[in-house]
């Protein structure tokens, strides 16, 4: 019987993933935490208030519930990362040393930790950028991205410990906001076109960067969990494609649902950020070793987008 702990499940992905977790693994078998509290009363089950950092917390909580599986979603994103370096570097990866050094100690089965579109920097090719290839990111966001998929990779070899990763593109989902990365933007602009049917951008219009609808992401984490391992020929992360586009294209893409709907652009300190990232990837590796297949395009997503907020906006009304 598994019993999954989840790190940071407040957040944007966990907020999502916890659901589907639950539903796999049922309600009480999945430890939901967070170093913050919820505002609502979100999930169902066990939530505990647990911070990455308090090695000892953890080790408690694992032992205490008898954990098998660790889903170890803290960190702090990109854009945030930038305001506090130091402190995004600590998270980022004391946490999660804490987490697979526990995990070796205790044997936990398998341990999922995502990485991100931002382990490449400048000088990585910027179209269909490869699963192998000059790496060099130029935010701390990244350079912890890229020095964690490496100590994942260790564990793996020199314990050999199953830990699986993907390098997602920018997330947009209608459950969760985001929490301070650079691709937000993307999940903002339906919130404002819904509001007051006008956005400021912090991009660039041209600003083309990798993105994924969240059902394919939750479907992707969870696909990639459950493959046979002997099928895994990345030890590091996984590059995962979904959809690319621009401010522009997903400001036409919502216009054909809120055609007054208009976005004006202010490019701020993330504009540096996304132009250091690529276009496009090429997730050919994904899709050989364990079947990956995105589902959503960009007018899919709107439509889903759009219908699910409205929804949301019209509860809120009433109440
Ligand atoms: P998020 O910022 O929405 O959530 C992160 C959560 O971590 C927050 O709820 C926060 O309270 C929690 N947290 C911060 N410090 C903590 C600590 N010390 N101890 C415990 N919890 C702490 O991020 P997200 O979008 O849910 O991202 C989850 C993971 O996926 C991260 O590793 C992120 O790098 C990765 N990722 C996300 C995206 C995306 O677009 N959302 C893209 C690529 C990779
Ligand atoms: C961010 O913008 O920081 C994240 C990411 C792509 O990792 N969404």
């Amino acid at each position: 019987m598994e019993r999954i702990l989840i790190t940071g499940a407040l957040g944007q992905l966990g907020t999502e993933l916890v659901i589907e977790l639950q539903n796999i693994y049922g309600v009480n078998h999945v430890i939901v935490s967070d170093i913050h509290q919820p505002l609502h009363n979100h999930f169902d089950g066990v939530f505990l208030t647990l911070d990455v950092l308090d090695k000892p917390g953890l080790k408690e909580v694992i032992s205490k519930y008898r954990v098998t599986q660790i889903y170890h979603l803290a960190a702090i994103l990109s854009a945030n990362a930038e305001k506090t370096p130091d402190l995004a570097w600590r998270i980022n990866m004391d946490g999660l040393i804490n987490i697979l050094e526990l995990s070796r100690e205790v044997g936990i089965k398998k341990v999922y930790w995502p990485s991100s579109i931002a382990v490449f920097g400048p000088d990585a090719p910027k179209d269909q950028t490869p699963q192998h290839t000059i790496m060099n990111p130029n935010t701390i966001y990244g350079i912890s991205k890229v020095a964690g998929e490496n100590l994942c990779s260790y564990y793996i070899e020199r314990y050999g410990m199953d830990v699986r990763s993907l390098r997602y593109p920018g997330l947009i989902g209608h459950r969760g906001l985001p929490g301070g990365g650079t691709t937000d933007y993307a999940v903002e602009i339906y919130h404002e076109a819904l509001r007051n049917g006008k956005f400021t951008c912090p991009l660039d219009k041209h600003a083309r960067l990798p993105m994924m609808f969240m059902p394919d992401a939750v479907r992707a984490t969870l696909e990639l969990m459950e493959a046979e391992r002997s099928a895994l020929t990345v030890r590091t992360s996984y590059n995962l494609a979904g959809i690319s586009f621009t401010p522009e294209e997903i400001t036409k893409s919502i216009q054909k649902s809120i055609p007054y709907f208009q976005t004006d652009y202010q490019p701020d300190f993330r504009q540096k950020i996304a132009a250091s990232w690529p276009n496009s990837i090429d997730d050919s590796a994904a899709r050989n070793d364990w079947k990956w297949k995105v589902a959503y395009d960009l007018d899919g997503m709107t439509k889903e987008m759009i219908s699910h907020l409205k929804v949301k906006k019209q509860a809120i009304n009433v109440c």
